[in-house]
This record gives structure tokens, sequence and C-alpha cells, in this order.
């Protein structure tokens, strides 16, 4: 039995596609298509509602600029409202043009950095029609040998092209700048960590935060530590959620380490992340190399409902009172009480009683959904990754 007042907090989850997990992708190697990739942008989101439709969870979808770029997005976001979902954060994207090879928002060239900037600017515009209201930037920046660049520079033009960014947000919109350890560079990055995305973005102000996506980070970093410290300085702006086992692997969210998220879950509860009134936005970024797309972002939701529903278990007084009295293995008991408990046959019975499928893995299944898209759709477009 999951408590009444844990259901009615997950009641208010609610996690964001990624359209581009529903593109083919695949690694340097090979893009393997899948049959029933999208076509188009709108079968896309077409695919995300899908997954909205088995789940309630997923109630908007991500877009990709320019992979999703159309010429109207005021029908984009009309034919996604039909739907059941909203369009939501704009990703930018200054990593695929040769013009960006030393850099993009950095880049010592100021024409390049114009266009780079000017891209953002095109994108907040999107922004505008399509009512979303985060700007996030992720920046492949960096460089791959010592003495490349001058690290001090870059560093300096990074904060005045943010600047200028920030500078054309309206109304309840935000800038959100994600940071990654390494890849595509290979000696540094511009963006590599929680402290400079933290450095950059309080110095352009409130409406610039950061996003964590859960794959980029060195293996052993205590990542639910860098989830208290950015909800506590107030800028944990969003979460890109992934699994990883060796890189950026942007595999199923909670499938190569459960007890990571649950601990991830765990802060973001205790820092005032999750519900109605926080500011955290849940995303996914995943791709599906080898797995059906739909399917695999039905699972993806369900671990972080699951997760989220035992980290809502750990019975928090108990636990505060075990760390004041010094009781470090009652303490850890506690939560690992909450961690161990199957919320499953809990949660297939609070999803049936609000009209949803109780296993939405299942009901996709015999949905005919994928049989009716692999029928339909010929020629799916790639993802964006590995052309
Ligand atoms: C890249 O590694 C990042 O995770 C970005 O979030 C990127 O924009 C996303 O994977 C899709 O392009
Ligand atoms: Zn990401
Ligand atoms: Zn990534």
């Amino acid at each position: 039995m999951i408590p009444s007042d844990v259901l009615d907090q997950l009641a208010t989850q609610a996690i964001e596609l990624p359209s581009w997990a529903f593109g083919n992708s695949g690694t340097r190697f090979k893009v393997f298509s899948t049959p029933g990739t999208p076509r188009t942008v709108e079968e896309k989101i077409a695919d995300a509602a899908e997954v909205h439709r088995l789940t309630g969870l997923a109630p908007s979808v991500a877009l990709h600029i320019p992979w999703d770029k159309v010429d109207d997005y005021a029908a984009l976001r009309s034919h996604a409202e039909s739907l059941g979902v909203r369009l939501g954060t704009i990703n930018s994207n200054t990593f695929q043009d040769d013009v960006y090879k030393f850099g993009s928002l950095t880049h010592v060239d100021e024409a390049v950095r114009r266009k780079a900037i000017d891209h953002h600017l095109e994108c907040i515009a999107i922004m505008d029609a399509t009512g979303s209201q985060d700007l996030k930037i992720w920046l492949a920046d960096g460089t791959n040998y010592p003495g490349q660049g001058d690290l001090r520079g870059r560093q300096d033009r990074l904060a005045d092209s943010l600047a200028q960014i920030y500078d054309r947000l309206t109304g309840d919109q935000r800038l959100v700048l994600e940071y990654k350890f390494f890849e595509p560079a290979f000696y540094h990055t511009d963006v590599p960590d929680w402290g400079t995305a933290y450095a950059q973005t309080a110095a352009l102000g409130e409406r610039a935060v950061v996003c964590l996506d859960t794959g980029h980070h060195a293996p052993g970093t205590n990542i639910e530590f860098i989830v208290a410290q950015l909800l506590r300085l107030g800028k944990l702006g969003s979460f890109d959620f992934n699994s990883r086992f060796y890189a950026d692997d942007d595999l199923i969210v909670g499938a190569a380490d459960p007890f990571q998220l649950f601990r991830i879950l765990y802060e973001v509860i205790r820092g005032g992340g999750f519900g109605p009134d926080s500011t955290v936005a849940f995303m996914l970024d995943q791709c599906h190399n080898v797995e059906d797309k739909v399917p695999g972002q039905i699972r993806s939701v369900l671990n972080v409902q699951e997760m989220t529903a035992r980290a809502l278990l750990v019975d928090t007084d108990a636990l505060a009172k075990a760390q004041e009295s010094g009781d470090v293995l009652g303490a850890n008991g506690i939560l690992m009480d909450a961690f161990y408990t199957d919320v499953r046959p809990g949660l297939a019975t609070w999803r049936e009683s609000r009209g949803l499928p109780a296993d939405p893995m299942a009901a996709y299944a015999a949905s005919g959904y994928q049989t009716r898209i692999e029928s339909e759709r010929v020629g799916g477009t790639q993802a964006g990754w590995g052309a």
C-alpha cells in the first residue's frame, strides 16, 4: 500500500520527453533504422502523446532547433494540443555546422559568435510562438589540445554571449545552461561542470538556471550532492535524465543504477525541487539505438515515477532523529527501507483508479500502435546524432 499523501504528490509529476528520442539514433559506428520511426516532427509529437496517454506522466515534448524546425510554430502548437500534450523546452544547436568547428558562443571570431548568438535569439522567437518557457543551451565548445585556445578569453566571450541572449528573454522565460565534462571536446570543455554553469548563470540573473544531465559526470561523482547544492543555491532549473555505464550513453533512466536515481530524487524532494510549486523541470535526454522508441520512453517515465514513489516513502522524521542522534546504521536503514519497497503493485492499482492502464508497457504492446506506425511510416528520420 502506498500512502495517499504520497499518491497525491505523485499525481503532480510531469516528465518532458525529448523529440529526438523518437528519431533514429546510434553511435559513430552505426545508426540502425527502426521500423515506425517518425518522418516529421508532427509524428514525433504523436508518439510522445501516446506515451502520455498510457502513463499520464509526459504532458510536454522538448523540441530541438533546427532538427524540429517548421514554418508555422503556432500550427505545431495546435497540433500538439490537439493530441493532449504541449510544446516544452527549446534546445538550441550550435554543434553541427562547420562554422562552429572551433566554438560557438565562445568563438574568437566575432562573426561566428554573432551567428551563434543569433541562433539563440531565433530560438527565443520560437519559444514566443510555441509558448515554451525554457531555452536549453548545451554547448559542444571546447578544445582538444593544451594551448589550442585561451581558456580565460573563451570564458569571457561565453559570459558576453549569454548576457546578450539573456537580455532577450521575456515573461517567465528562462535560460537553462547545461554542463558536460567532456565530448566532443576532449582536453577542455567551456561549460564542463556545475560550478561553471553556476558561475555563468549567477552572473546573468534569476532567470538563468542550470540543467543537470545525469550522464554528464565522471564515474563515481556524487550527483545527489550536486542536486542538493544547486537547490540550496536556487539554481537547479532542470534535469536531463538518462543512464550511463561508461560515457554519455543516453540510455534509459534508472536502467544502469536505480539506486542512484533514488538518491537523486530523494535530494530533489528534500530540497523542495518536487511538487506543484517547484520550478525544477524533469526531462529525459535519451536515445533508443536498439530498442523500440515509444516503449523505451514509457519504460523511462515509469522508472522515474517508481523511484520518486520510493523516495517519497522515506520516513523523514525518523531519518532526522537518527541523523541527529548519530545513529549511522539506523539512518542508513531508514533510507534503504524506502529504496527496497516494491511500489509497482501499488502504482498499478492507483493507475487503474485514475483511468490509466495498470501496466502501460503491456497496454502499449496490446494497443496495435507499434504495428500501425511500422506499416504507415517508411523512411523515418534520424535524430540528428551520428549523421
Ligand atoms: C549533449 O550531450 C547534451 O546532453 C544535450 O542535452 C543535447 O542537446 C541533447 O543530447 C540533444 O541534442
Ligand atoms: Zn542533455
Ligand atoms: Zn548528453
